[in-house]
């Protein structure tokens, strides 16, 4: 597998905001500080590789899976229906000003009413399966005790709606919607809500034990730590990096807690976590902040999951490190925690939206075009990078798959002819199927995302859906990229154009 040279020439600043948005948590405050606000210029990136695609299409292996993913808080809307309790989302969005255009997740894509009809569509469409997130506030109102059986009522018609019409199922059990009570009490900042979440993986894991599922956990632990709780766009909002800190190691720790329950109840299906990776690219000089930013972004989740250790060199006050407690976070981790963090998992879901660039200082840089969502570097090569390197780097590595992968319109009207979304898919799938072909063991792939939806802080403006929305009347309609994707599964493999 070729090394790439990840160097890039001096690059110039990535908006403060920008750094924000990335999830990489508050990277040392005062270097935030230095960034200039509008001094953005695109880099010509790590020195381009060789590889071009060949003229004919590249295959995937026979059997792989080809869906699409939403998740609860962005598409179901009803969120006071059948005894579903409050979540931080639903409290966040009702602030003034935390959501761009001020909407809620209600009705966002309204699926809680109208997930038949989007079943029949995936159907229409070609796609083997779905990944959506069950919402913990359904099924668990306060988050720990009474169990709300209409909530898991609903998530059983919607996975048999899926069996029955042939597709797969891959449910994520957390993707952000804490119950708010749990929050109250500290949320993933407290390590009480470990086993809380432990508890309602394992109501889930008895209630569809029949179901041959993929089974996330959690979804980017990252971007909950380092832009809920480190920073404050995205909820709970907090704004302190040790509570970031302890938000990472409690979500990996409710992980592990999670597959001990799923091992315990003996269901059927796989299991796994979803981690949003980011290859980091230095500057010349600047490999060592590149390697601590790749600690702080990347193996700061990894390692613990896939050797059962921390990396030394994610915290500290270097440039590229989260500037925390290294004390205060090594306190956190008790006997036993990284045996259960540790334990193995029938696959790992990488989601993979682009990449990053620092310069020696630790000043984030622009070394790729951005997409409309300012954070995304797009860089289709830094997918195979990271699925080598992963393949390379982790011994026991499970099989892998890409649980999202998207880019949005470039407005908020959005459209139904969307170019840039099948050059998006195109040349991603083309890099994965390059990584297959050098030995990558990859088994699923979902586009981000199915539906047009709740964009978080973004709100209804930016729209990551293969199929758009009427918010108006709810009417979808398949974009072009859909038809495409539609060819893709269908041939099992990517054309060049
Ligand atoms: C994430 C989330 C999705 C986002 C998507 C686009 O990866 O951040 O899982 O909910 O909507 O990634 O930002």
């Amino acid at each position: 597998m070729d090394q790439l040279d990840r160097t890039v020439p001096e690059g110039r600043l990535v908006a403060r905001r920008t750094v924000l948005e990335m999830g990489c948590g508050l990277v040392g405050l005062g270097l935030l500080a230095a960034c200039a606000d509008d001094d953005r210029a695109t880099l010509p990136g790590p020195t381009p590789t060789t590889w071009t695609a060949p003229a004919e299409p590249l295959r995937f292996p026979e059997g792989f899976v080809w869906g699409s993913a939403t998740s609860a808080f962005q598409v179901e809307g009803s969120t006071t229906a059948d005894g579903r309790g409050v979540s931080i989302w639903d409290t966040f969005a009702a602030q003034p000003g935390r959501i761009d255009d001020g909407s809620t997740g209600d009705p966002a894509a309204d699926q809680y009413r109208r997930w038949e009809s989007d079943l029949d569509l995936m159907v229409d469409l070609g796609l083997q399966a779905y990944r959506f997130s069950v919402a913990w506030p359904r099924v668990v109102p306060a988050g720990s005790g009474e169990v709300n059986q209409k909530g898991i009522d609903h998530y059983r018609r919607l996975v048999d709606g899926l069996l029955d019409r042939g597709l797969h199922p891959a449910i994520t059990l957390y993707h952000w919607d804490l119950p708010q009570p749990l929050q109250d009490a500290g949320g993933w900042a407290v390590r009480d809500t470990v086993d809380r979440f432990a508890e309602y993986a394992a109501v889930m894991f008895e209630a569809l034990r029949d179901v041959d599922a993929t089974w996330l956990t959690i979804n980017e632990p990252k971007t909950t730590a380092m832009v809920g709780y480190a920073g404050t766009e995205h909820a709970p909002a907090i704004g302190d990096l040790d509570a970031g800190l302890a938000a990472v190691h409690h979500q990996l720790l409710a992980h592990g807690k999670a597959v001990e329950a799923f091992r315990a109840v003996g269901g059927q299906g796989s299991i796994g976590i979803a981690l949003n990776l980011m290859p980091v690219y230095g500057a010349p000089g600047a490999e060592a902040a590149a390697s601590r930013l790749d600690a702080a972004e990347n193996r700061l989740y990894l390692d613990p999951l896939l050797r059962g250790e921390y990396p030394d060199e994610a915290i500290g006050s270097a440039a590229g490190q989260l500037n925390a407690d290294r004390a205060a976070f090594d306190a956190l981790v008790l006997p036993g925690d990284l045996a259960a963090i540790s334990a193995p998992c029938d696959l790992l879901a990488v989601q993979y939206y682009g990449v990053a660039g620092i310069d020696k200082n630790g000043t984030w840089l622009e070394v790729f075009p951005p997409s409309p969502a300012s954070w995304q570097q797009v860089h289709a090569e830094g997918l195979y990078e990271m699925l080598v390197r992963l393949t390379d780097d982790y011994a026991d590595l499970p099989p892998l798959i890409i649980s999202e992968n998207g880019i949005p319109d470039p407005d908020a009207q959005g459209q139904i002819e969307d170019p840039q979304r099948e050059e998006f898919l195109r040349t991603h799938l083309q890099q994965a199927a390059r990584a297959v072909a050098e030995g990558v063991d990859l088994r699923q792939y979902y586009a981000w995302s199915f539906l047009d939806n709740f964009e978080w802080a973004r709100g209804m403006t930016q729209r990551w859906g293969i199929v758009h929305v009427d918010y108006e009347t709810q009417r979808r309609t398949p974009k072009a990229s859909a038809q495409w994707y539609s060819g893709v599964v269908k041939a099992n493999a990517v054309a060049p154009v």
